[in-house]
């Protein structure tokens, strides 16, 4: 398997290996690495060049193919959070309706690598199986292409192939690696209305955000970038983005990192997401035959 797949994407840049269940692929070039892995398409590493690890990943996850890795970028599609069926219009059933949709938890297919102007390119495709189709029984083709650039970027380009028009909500569930996430001080999300959900209240963000350890919440009707001031570590981290209306901060604080399998406890210090998606009210109609593509670049400095 892994010989096969250096031997059909053979790349300078890039290498293939088994990590316990899980193939991984690392990209290194001029701007730094980082590795993914098809199951889920799930990036776990970015590390820019002459710079460290941007990304959090759980020491305690598992790399069993049953569950999603606890950490990276998990791809939250075509639902985010818990499954709505009023807002997703389908019917609600059971249990194959999981938390953040059905992409995380699928093995990918490799569907490329190669050189492009930015830098190093891979590009993973996910098409319906019989799984798939007990929660999600429309035909449609989901991609997700990463380029280890000057910034890393990463676009999740959605196809609705059915011959009906149906909701996406959406997420690149970005974990970041932090040195200290409570006030942890977030640019950019000013003046804007989010939902929190940790306190079930609909507020407008006054100034910076400084991280609460828990806190739930999604920016609404935010198009811009968003810059993580990660002072311990000295550098910015800043996420850009296009066809992304919500921005999510979310950190579990300690109940919430307790109450996790796959996470020490402590751990919830050194992490926040802050995820490039589209959510509740920013959930959008994807026609039939249509496509949506949703990116983010992170860049640090
Ligand atoms: O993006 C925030 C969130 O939706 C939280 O509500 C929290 O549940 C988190 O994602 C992680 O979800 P998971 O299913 O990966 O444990």
């Amino acid at each position: 398997m892994i010989d096969d797949l250096n031997q059909r994407f053979s790349h300078p840049d890039v290498r293939f290996y088994q990590h316990d269940q899980l193939v991984m692929v690392e990209l290194s070039n001029d701007h730094g690495t980082a590795t993914l892995t098809p199951f889920g398409a799930t990036l776990l590493s970015y590390v820019p060049r002459g710079g460290e690890e941007v990304i959090w990943v759980s020491e305690t996850a598992r790399y069993d193919g049953a569950k999603p890795v606890r950490g990276g970028v998990p791809v939250c599609w075509p639902w985010f959070g818990p499954h709505d069926p009023e807002q997703i219009g389908t019917d609600p059933t059971d249990a194959n309706k999981k938390a953040h949709g059905i992409a995380r938890y699928e093995t990918w297919e490799v569907e490329s690598v190669r050189s492009v102007d930015a830098g190093t390119e891979v590009t993973f495709r996910l098409e319906p199986n019989e799984a798939i189709r007990q929660a999600w029984p429309h035909d449609f083709l989901l991609r997700l292409v990463v380029t280890l650039g000057e910034r890393l970027e990463m676009a999740l380009i959605g196809e609705n192939r059915s011959d009906r028009d149906w909701m996406v909500s959406e997420a690149l569930h970005t974990y970041f690696r932090v040195a200290e996430a409570p006030g942890m001080q977030v640019d950019g999300l000013e003046g804007h209305a989010y939902a929190d959900r940790v306190a079930d209240a609909r507020r407008t963000q006054e100034g910076p955000l400084q991280v609460a350890t828990p806190m739930d919440c999604v920016y609404l009707h935010h198009e811009g970038a968003a810059t993580l001031h990660d002072a311990g570590n000295g550098r910015q981290i800043a996420v850009a983005k296009a066809g992304s209306a919500s921005t999510i901060v979310w950190n579990p604080g300690l109940e919430g990192a307790q109450g996790f399998g796959d996470m020490p406890d402590e751990d919830y210090v050194h992490m926040v997401c802050v995820e490039a998606g589209n959510a509740l009210d920013d959930a959008y109609t994807l026609p039939a035959g249509a496509n949506h593509t949703l990116k983010a670049w992170i860049g640090v400095r």
